[in-house]
């Protein structure tokens, strides 16, 4: 009788139900890295050294337009979810003497590779190693002349300057999916083009200024204001000690993957009845010393009942184990407990190197029915973001 209640009362310890703390986001500027720019009317011209990039059609009938190329993966971590992008540009001029009108600026990704080139004027200069009307690269032309660029507009904001310099920005749900598209394949990155829409309107071309940008300088140029939340990363521990237990078979290597291969200890010898005849120590290093959401999961199984699991993480601060979960091992089937330490991160994340340690005991805690009873680890793991 004493037999089923505890296999029942452990049964419903099994799982850890606690939720992950929420992951809190951040916002980063990733300036262009390079930019260019050209006209159909000098359509071997560039203007990738200028200290403004053109866009949109000029009071002598050339259409202009500009290309920008930002690595977002600089700033933002690989494995992020983008939460919102705004595309902010300055504008030191619009149309020329006989006046300006307002336009449609909107943005396209570009789908072919370029280079910037070195051009200088507001006409360009024909130097053959940057993107023109009619090449990508001075060397590969475009498939269509004035730039190869997807027909999805990624984003629109009607450019009508009164008191230059002005900004603007751009921002739409496009533009957000095509910037973490970006961070997630930066190989097919090639940047966005500007363009007036439609390109028809004489006094509508803008002088956006450059990387180069003179005379308000390269705090003006292009760039994206970008909001996201990093990603979790998954590790696998360093290391292992067995703080007690005799040995059965198995290397750290096993608790890498849930795939049935295991870490396997039986009891060793305890001074008091309280004591884990079972006590390993698996150390991690974290990818960051600080931060803001740290689960630790256990995957593993016994074979008797009557056994609890007690985890511990290690505070770097106290240099003492604190019990962060007691669960009731689980008899004859793998279960994964997911332990959140989110509370209490500071002093489980060593700082300035993100070591993290943590301990997990078996003892006995109801009536034990097989000696010497084994424990097996097929996954331990730290989940941080
Ligand atoms: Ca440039
Ligand atoms: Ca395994």
């Amino acid at each position: 009788m004493k037999r089923i209640v505890y296999f029942v009362l452990f049964a419903a310890m099994v799982v850890d139900a606690k939720s992950p703390v929420p992951a809190i986001s951040e916002t980063v500027q990733v300036n262009v890295l390079y930019d260019g720019g050209f006209l159909n009317l000098e359509p071997n011209n560039n203007l990738g050294g200028h200290t403004h990039v053109p866009v949109g059609r000029s009071n002598n009938n050339a259409v202009r337009r500009s290309v920008f190329y930002f690595d977002v993966g600089s700033q933002v971590p690989a494995g992020s979810v983008i939460n919102s992008v705004q595309f902010q540009f300055d504008v030191v001029q619009q149309g020329g003497g006989n006046g300006h009108q307002g336009a449609d600026f909107q943005l396209h990704r570009v789908t072919r590779a370029w280079t910037e080139g070195t051009g200088g004027s507001s006409n360009g200069e024909n130097t053959g190693n940057g993107a023109t009307w009619n090449s990508a690269t001075g060397a590969v032309a475009w498939s269509t002349p004035g730039g190869d660029y997807t027909a999805v507009v990624s984003g629109t904001v009607y450019v009508n300057v009164t008191s230059p310099p002005d900004t603007f920005s751009i921002s739409s749900a496009q533009l957000v999916a095509d910037v973490q598209d970006m961070l997630d394949h930066p190989q097919t990155n090639f940047g966005f083009l500007m363009k007036a829409n439609p390109e028809t309107l004489n006094g509508s071309a803008a002088r956006v200024t450059s990387r180069e940008g003179a005379p308000f300088g390269p705090e003006n140029e292009a760039r994206l204001i970008i909001d996201f939340t990093p990603g979790a990363t998954e590790i696998n521990a360093d290391s292992f000690t067995a703080f007690r237990g005799i040995y059965v078979s198995g290397t750290l290597k096993d608790t890498f993957v849930s795939d049935n291969e295991y870490l396997k200890y039986n009891p060793g010898i305890v001074l008091f009845p309280t004591e884990a005849p079972v006590w390993l120590i698996f150390n991690g290093t974290l990818p960051n010393d600080s931060p803001t959401s740290l689960q630790v999961e256990i995957e593993s199984r016994v074979n008797t009942v009557g056994l609890t699991l007690i985890s511990e993480m290690f505070n770097w601060n106290t240099s003492q184990y604190a019990i962060v979960a007691t669960n009731g091992a689980s008899f004859n089937n793998d279960v994964t407990i997911s332990i959140d330490v989110s509370t209490g991160i500071a002093n489980y994340v060593q700082s300035g190197t993100g070591a993290v340690r943590t301990r997990f005991g078996w003892r006995a805690t109801g009536v034990i029915f097989l000696f010497p009873w084994t424990v097996c680890v097929d996954r331990v793991a730290w989940i941080s973001q």
